[in-house]
């Protein structure tokens, strides 16, 4: 390989790094409350940095290992969704990045999830949107958590648009509840052709 080839190798990798974006409150963690239970969107919204509550459901949890649901995933805290008694008014969180998803760039979304043993779990939707308070574009809908220790869900996409959020949904259709942390990107694999002759 030559020396301009290598030269660009590294610069194509450290391109992919640098612009790789990250949540930026994606774990929870940065919250003035602990263990509250069915906070009004506005409270939720107050407390739990970069991250906001519009469901018409009106009750996002914020969890820790003392609330009696178990432990967070990471760190100290974690948040559930639910879709309340009426099996109609659901939660649903728009979480912020720190730089717009850049379209027709491939993203591996991480996070983890869980069940309670005394409640069945919902369908999530999740989605990117350029709006704090819109769900925007959907990336997928799977089905709710099915164990009560933590799993986690990778989730492939290319936006279509630049989207400064993504968002997350409890799918209204029957009363359930969900457990959910730690967001992130997965690193993208630099790619590398073989040849040097694919200047991508
Ligand atoms: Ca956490
Ligand atoms: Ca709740």
């Amino acid at each position: 390989m030559s020396m301009k080839k290598i030269i660009l190798s590294i610069f194509l990798m450290l391109n992919t790094i640098i612009s790789a974006q990250k949540f930026l409150n994606g774990n929870f963690e940065n919250a003035t409350e602990n263990c509250n239970i069915n906070m009004l969107n506005e409270r939720f919204n107050a407390s739990m940095s970069n991250c906001f509550a519009f469901g018409i459901g009106d009750q996002v949890d914020i969890l820790d290992a003392n609330c009696g649901y178990g432990s967070p995933q990471d760190g100290e805290r974690y948040i559930a969704l639910a879709v309340g008694g009426d099996e109609k008014s659901n939660d649903e969180l728009s979480i912020e990045l720190d730089a717009p998803l850049k379209p027709g760039t491939e993203y591996t979304l991480s996070f983890y999830f869980k069940k309670d043993g005394a409640h069945e779990t919902n369908k999530l939707q999740f989605g990117y949107s350029n709006t704090k308070d819109k769900f925007g574009s959907l990336i997928a809908t799977i089905k709710g958590a099915k164990s009560q220790k933590w799993v986690q869900v990778k989730l492939v996409f290319t936006p279509k648009i630049e989207a400064q959020y993504i968002t997350v949904r409890a799918m209204p259709g029957y009363n359930g509840w969900n457990q959910l942390d730690n967001f992130s990107f997965l690193n993208q694999v630099p790619y590398v052709d073989p040849s040097g002759q694919d200047p991508r």
